[in-house]
C-alpha cells in the first residue's frame, strides 16, 4: 500500500508505481504521458486484467501543484483496484497521480503554493502556464501578456507539453473511455461540464444522477456534504480545461471535477492527518459513480 500518513514526493510516487508494476506485470502496466519541461516525466499506471474489449476510466489528480490532498485519492484508487480482481473485470483504469510533476515538485521544494506548470515565459520572473487552461477546447487566450496571472493559459492550447500528452492520450483511448475524473482541492464539489456555460448539456440529467450517487457515498462515510455542480455556475466561468475537452471533444459522456476537502493556510494546505480521513470518504464516493457510470 501506498502510505497514507504523510505526503510523498513525486520520486517516491513514481517509485510506487514502479514497485507495483514490477510485482504484478500482468496486471500493471506503467504509462509515461509526457515529460515536463524540467524533465519531470508525467507518469500514470494501466490496471487491468486484459479482458478484451473493456471499457475504461481516467483519473488524473494534481494537475496543480498545490493540491496535495489530490495524489492520495488516485494512489487510493490505484491500492483498492490491484487488491480486487473484480473491479477490474468491471473495466480497464487509468490513473495518474501527479499530472504536473515539475510543479508538483517545485511546490514540495520552493514555494508551497505554487499552482502552474514550470514552462518558461518572456517574463522570467512569471513561468508557468495553468495547464486546467491549456487543453484544446474552446481555448482562450485572454490578456496574452500576463504571465503572471495563476491562469495564464500559455501561448495556444496544448503548449504545456503535460497537458498535449494528457490531453492526446485521452482522445486515444475516446473509443473505449466511459468516465473522465479530474481531482483537484478544494471546496467539497463535484463540478461538471460546461465551465464556460450554464447552459444545461444533454445528459445533464445523468450527470447530476451519477454524481449525487458519487456524494450520497461520501457523506454516508463522516457526514461531509460535497454539491454536485455545473461548472460555470458553482465555482467560475473558465476556458481550457481538462474535463471539459473530454467532455467536449466526445472523448466521454461522464466527465467531472471533484474539488476535495481543504485545510491549512489558504486552504490548499490540509495536515497529513486529513489524508487518511479524506481518501476513506471519497474512494466510496468514486466506486459509487463508476458502478453508477457503468450500469447507464
Ligand atoms: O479552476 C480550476 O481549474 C478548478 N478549480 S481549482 O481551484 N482546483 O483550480 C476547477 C475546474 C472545474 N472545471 C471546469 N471549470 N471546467
Ligand atoms: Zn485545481
Amino acid at each position: 500500500e501506498a502510505v497514507y500518513d504523510r505526503y510523498m514526493s513525486c520520486q517516491e510516487i513514481h517509485h510506487y508505481m514502479r514497485d507495483l508494476s514490477a510485482a504484478y506485470p500482468e496486471i500493471a502496466t506503467g504509462i509515461i504521458f509526457a515529460n515536463g519541461t524540467e524533465g519531470h516525466k508525467v507518469k500514470g499506471i494501466k490496471i487491468s486484467n486484459g479482458n478484451v474489449g473493456q471499457k475504461a476510466l481516467w483519473f488524473d489528480c494534481a494537475i496543480h501543484a498545490r493540491e496535495w490532498i489530490t495524489p492520495p485519492v488516485c494512489l487510493r484508487i490505484i491500492d483498492e483496484v490491484i487488491a480486487d480482481p473484480a473491479l477490474r473485470d468491471l473495466a480497464d483504469w487509468y490513473i495518474l497521480p501527479v499530472a504536473n510533476p515539475d510543479g508538483y515538485n517545485y511546490s514540495i521544494t520552493t514555494d508551497r503554493f505554487w499552482r502552474k506548470t514550470r514552462s518558461p515565459n518572456p517574463d522570467p520572473d512569471c513561468p508557468g502556464t495553468d495547464p486546467n487552461r491549456n487543453f484544446d477546447f474552446l481555448w482562450d487566450a485572454g490578456n496574452p501578456t500576463d504571465y503572471c496571472s495563476e491562469v495564464y493559459p500559455g501561448t495556444n492550447a496544448f503548449s504545456e507539453p503535460e497537458v498535449s500528452g494528457i490531453g492526446n492520450f485521452i482522445l486515444d483511448i475516446a473509443d473505449s473511455l466511459v468516465l473522465y475524473v479530474a481531482i483537484h482541492s478544494y471546496g467539497e464539489q463535484i463540478l461538471y461540464p460546461y465551465g464556460h456555460t450554464v447552459e444545461p448539456v444533454p445528459n445533464v440529467d445523468q450527470l447530476i444522477a451519477a454524481g449525487t450517487a458519487s456524494a450520497d457515498a461520501i457523506a454516508a462515510v463522516a457526514g461531509t456534504t460535497y454539491t454536485v455542480e455545473n461548472s460555470a455556475s458553482g465555482l467560475y466561468f473558465t476556458y481550457g480545461a481538462s474535463d471539459d475537452f473530454a467532455y467536449g471533444r466526445g472523448a466521454v459522456q461522464y466527465a467531472y471535477t471533484f474539488e476535495l476537502s481543504g485545510g491549512g493556510s489558504a486552504g490548499f494546505d490540509p495536515p497529513a492527518s486529513l489524508i487518511q480521513p479524506v481518501v476513506d470518504e471519497v474512494w466510496p464516493g468514486i466506486k459509487a459513480l463508476v458502478d453508477y457510470v457503468l450500469a447507464n
